[in-house]
């Protein structure tokens, strides 16, 4: 699968410059052609995958190069005002040659957050036929109401793209795909994480992106680390669980062909299961050649042995099987049980006499009868390493108990915004107090 990629704010700039950085290594990525995006100068230079050519620096004029601080409005409207410089560089991408956009950002911050709908907005006007994707961080709890609200906010609006309390952001109902307009391009607003959350994602008419990759900055960090530690091993298992995913069914001179194949047609189903995902990823050293003679010694046998193949087959099973729960873990770390999703595919890379069919074959299975549904998709990535790894993307998170603080989290924030609000309105005798909406969550 062959994306567009483009990474917008500091967190997303640093995700695509990890993600480069990891196909440098590799050999292979399914960026075909990438943009970062930002209002913060220092941001951009820091990046050092991403070449000059494909840096964009946007709202000069207003934030001076120094970003939006956590103002996600003011992110989106910087966004906004520069749409035709992004379209530009868009322009420049390969489009007949892509599967789709992957926009990778934060959704805690300011200029990723929101500016985040208003490209995916531009995308859907100009390249209809091309799904966008997104990779999407969410704040760690310790960073606070802002962060939360900022998050619900964008997930909000990226999930329903209008706000039905706002007849100005109805769908055009001379559009078939409604809110996907070019006329909706300037819509700058950010729906509120208290405007109709209602079953956003099934019920959501006007979804600006086909699906959200979640990443909870939580499930990665330890405690006794900081966040800012946390960040680079955060980004680089994104990148190499999407990297695994998306590249390994992309036909390559000299690539080894996988048995099973988990091509373009798989992921976008599987993305397709829903409107919310997550990932989780594990690997595996193989053991070294000290470990290897310590196993010949208990096996008692030489490696020409034909039981010995066996053994070695058992033992791949059970390491592929392993690997699976251990990546099913980390991408529970974000949402609760395997039953709050509705389709899955598991990934297995490694040296082809590891990737033991079977075992995949039974991971599959193990994770199709939590889901209870029949479609879990699965393959296999040979290539020469010296460990085994498992990419999962789970799709159709329909119940989640981190989703719901947020939102909780957010709609705190959001009455203290009111409730500062209703202060300077009393100060300046200027305007009523505006009502406080009622707040009713619902993932
Ligand atoms: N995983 C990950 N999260 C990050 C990284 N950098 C920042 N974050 C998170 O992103 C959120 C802050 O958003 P940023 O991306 O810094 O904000 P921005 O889009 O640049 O917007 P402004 O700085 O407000 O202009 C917080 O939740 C951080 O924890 C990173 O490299 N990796
Ligand atoms: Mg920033």
């Amino acid at each position: 699968m062959q994306v567009g990629a483009i990474g917008i704010g500091q967190a997303g700039g640093k995700i695509l410059d990890t993600f480069l950085a990891y196909d440098e290594e590799i050999a292979e990525s399914p960026i075909r052609s990438a943009l970062a995006v930002n209002t913060a100068e220092t941001d951009l230079l820091g990046l050092t995958h991403v070449g000059d050519d494909q840096k964009l620096l946007i709202g000069e004029d207003t934030q001076n190069g120094g970003g939006v601080g956590a103002d996600n409005e003011t992110g989106a409207s910087v966004t906004t005002d520069n749409i035709e410089r992004i379209h530009d560089s868009l322009e420049q991408m390969p489009r007949h040659e892509l599967d789709g956009f992957l926009i990778l950002t934060s959704l805690g911050g300011g200029t990723g957050s929101g500016g985040t709908p208003v490209i995916a907005r531009h995308i859907n006007s100009m390249y209809d036929s091309l799904p966008v994707y997104v990779v999407g961080v969410l704040p760690s709890k310790r960073e606070g109401q802002l962060y939360a609200y900022n998050a619900a906010r964008s997930l909000q609006t990226l999930l329903q793209g209008a706000s039905p309390n706002n007849p100005s952001h109805s769908p055009d109902p001379d559009s078939e795909r409604s809110g996907r307009t070019a006329k909706e391009s300037s819509d700058t607003r950010l729906i509120g994480p208290d405007e109709s959350i209602t079953e956003a994602q099934e019920t959501a008419s006007t979804p600006l992106v086909d699906n959200i990759i979640l990443i909870d900055n939580d499930a990665y960090s330890r405690p006794d680390e900081s966040l800012e530690q946390a960040w680079k091993y955060i980004n680089r298992t994104i990148a190499q669980a999407v990297t695994d995913l998306f590249a390994a069914g992309e036909p390559l001179e000299n690539k080894r062909i996988p048995e099973s194949v988990v091509d373009t047609a798989d992921i976008k189903q599987t993305l397709n299961g829903g409107r919310l995902s997550t990932i989780g990823y594990a690997t595996s050293h193989l053991e070294t050649d000290t470990t290897q003679t310590l196993l010949d010694r208990v096996r008692g046998t030489d490696s020409t042995d034909l039981n010995n193949h066996d053994f070695d087959q058992q033992e791949a099973e059970l390491r592929i099987m392993n690997l699976v729960r251990e990546a099913t873990q980390t991408a529970l770390g974000f949402d609760t049980t395997l039953e709050s999703v509705t389709t899955g595919l598991v990934l297995v890379a490694g040296p082809t006499d590891v990737l033991n069919r079977r075992g995949i074959q039974r991971s599959r299975d193990w994770i199709q009868d939590q889901i209870e549904a029949p479609a879990v998709r699965g393959g296999d990535y040979p290539r020469d390493q010296p460990e085994v790894q498992t990419a999962l993307l789970l799709s159709g998170v329909h119940e989640s108990d981190r989703l719901r603080e947020l939102y909780a989290q957010a709609a705190r924030a959001r009455q203290t915004i009111e409730d500062i609000d209703d202060t300077e309105a009393a100060d300046t005798a200027l305007t009523d107090p505006p009502t406080p909406p009622d707040y009713e969550h619902h993932i």
